[in-house]
């Protein structure tokens, strides 16, 4: 017998919270349908309210690298939880949490712990104005760095593209002093440059997309975000929320040998707690309060239980460097397979993937940007997400995001992927 306690959650829900949720994505707008209550989990399984266990793709979007509740990260947790919850005091977690991120992300050279990806672009960006003193920034369409006001811009109309609120509630006068750039066009982007470079406190970008779906990005572009940055004396931010620690122990960063000038880190940070961090160059740093003008503050920075659960996951991940080639060989067969699948059905489809984070586009491709992704046809993703649904596996509830692959995914969770989409 089918229960539905879900369904009678998301009603309650709704009477409670806007549109029954916490985070927009979670309410299966875009997929339709009754979004599931997780309420179990462990290695790569979920399961919901009403006992059904899935295959899980979202990983807490992104967090869960080494699978759900490893033990070794939930006993730090314990153990840690059993002195305090928080102090609002230094901590040394935060010490020892700080060295294991410098230990492969060299170029973090001073960094500070804040709660969440937006809080760490957000910071990053005032710290950017306050080195440059300049005002505008430059971020790329297609590209999310969290809901502060100056990011929830779109492109606007016109060749040099002034933002416009992409949300609500964003004054204009914010809008403006943010440009709208087009990821993976290094000539627009030295156009945009020729007219505003001097103007620039900054430019940030996601260093593999992951919020349009996965894009990968193309070394000329690379080339060009540093060199064009350098020449114009604005700062390159490296949004690694998604990216950090996931592409490589140094993320993104160490795998394309990127050289930031600041790099933000989230999600996999916190071990799935709330912690995430901005970072960089010392002297750029010292702008930060207490030691600069920037000011920038936390009731819950660095809290010792989100503080825990980012230092267990990462001594596991620089411990066992294979962890990277068993992500990347479930990746590339994953792929292979629903590559497979989707040709067999005869359905246009186009998957990008780096390393454990990859998008299944319903179009011809290739998709190299967000024009190409905005292509995809999402009721085709909608019959695509369902269906796995029905067969066990949780794929991420929306066409436009990356679907994320743990340490402890292994054969029977392939298989039963693989099976669940061939139902399509
Ligand atoms: P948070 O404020 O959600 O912790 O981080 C914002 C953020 C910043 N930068 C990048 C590259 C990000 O991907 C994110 C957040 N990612 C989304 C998933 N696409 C979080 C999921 C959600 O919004 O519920």
């Amino acid at each position: 017998m089918r229960t539905n306690e879900s369904e009678i959650l998301f009603a309650k829900a709704r009477r409670l919270l806007p549109g029954g949720v916490s985070s927009p994505v979670r309410a299966f707008g875009s997929v339709g349908g009754s979004p599931l209550f997780l309420v179990r989990s462990s290695g790569s399984r979920v399961w919901d309210a009403d006992g059904n266990e899935y295959v899980d793709y979202v990983g807490s979007w992104g967090p869960m690298i080494l699978g759900h509740a490893r033990p070794e990260v939930v006993e730090l947790v314990q153990e840690t939880a059993a002195n305090g919850l928080g102090f609002g005091a230094p901590h040394p977690l935060e010490v020892e949490l700080a060295e294991a991120v410098r230990r492969v992300y060299p170029a973090l050279e001073k960094l500070r712990f804040v709660s969440s990806g937006t809080e760490a672009t957000m910071s990053a960006l005032r710290v950017a104005r306050g080195y440059t003193g300049r005002d505008y920034i430059l971020k790329f369409k297609g590209n999310y760095h969290g809901h502060a006001d100056g990011l929830l811009v779109e492109a606007g109309s016109g060749a040099l593209t002034f933002g416009q609120p992409s949300s609500a509630g964003v004054p204009k006068g914010y809008a403006e002093l943010t440009l709208v750039g087009r990821y993976n066009d290094p000539e627009h982007l030295a156009q945009v440059f020729g007219e505003y470079g001097e103007r620039l406190a900054a430019v940030i970008f996601e260093p593999v997309v992951g919020n349009a779906g996965v894009i990968p990005p193309t070394t000329e572009f690379l080339k060009a975000l540093r060199e064009l940055t350098r020449e114009y004396g604005a700062l390159l931010i490296a949004d690694e929320v998604m990216t950090g620690f996931r592409l490589a122990p140094g993320g993104a960063t160490e795998r394309f040998s990127l050289e930031p000038d600041l790099i933000t880190l989230g999600k996999i940070l916190g071990g799935g707690l709330p912690a995430a961090a901005y970072g960089g160059r010392a002297e750029v740093m010292a702008q930060v309060a207490p030691e600069g003008p920037v000011y920038q503050a936390g009731t819950l920075s660095g809290n010792p239980l989100a503080m825990a659960a980012g230092l267990a996951t990462l001594r596991i991940l620089q411990a066992e460097p294979e962890i990277y080639e068993r992500l990347e060989d479930y990746g590339a067969r994953l792929q292979s397979g629903l590559d497979e699948v989707l040709s067999a059905a005869g359905v246009p489809h186009a998957i990008n993937r780096v390393g454990s984070m990859l998008t299944v586009f319903f179009t011809e491709g290739p998709v190299r940007g967000f024009d190409d992704a905005a292509t995809t046809n999402t009721e085709t993703f909608k019959r695509f997400f369902h269906a796995l649904l029905q067969g066990g596996v949780y794929w991420p509830p929306s066409a436009f995001e990356a679907a994320f692959i743990s340490a402890a995914h292994g054969e029977e969770d392939l298989e039963k992927t693989i099976a669940a989409a061939r139902t399509f």
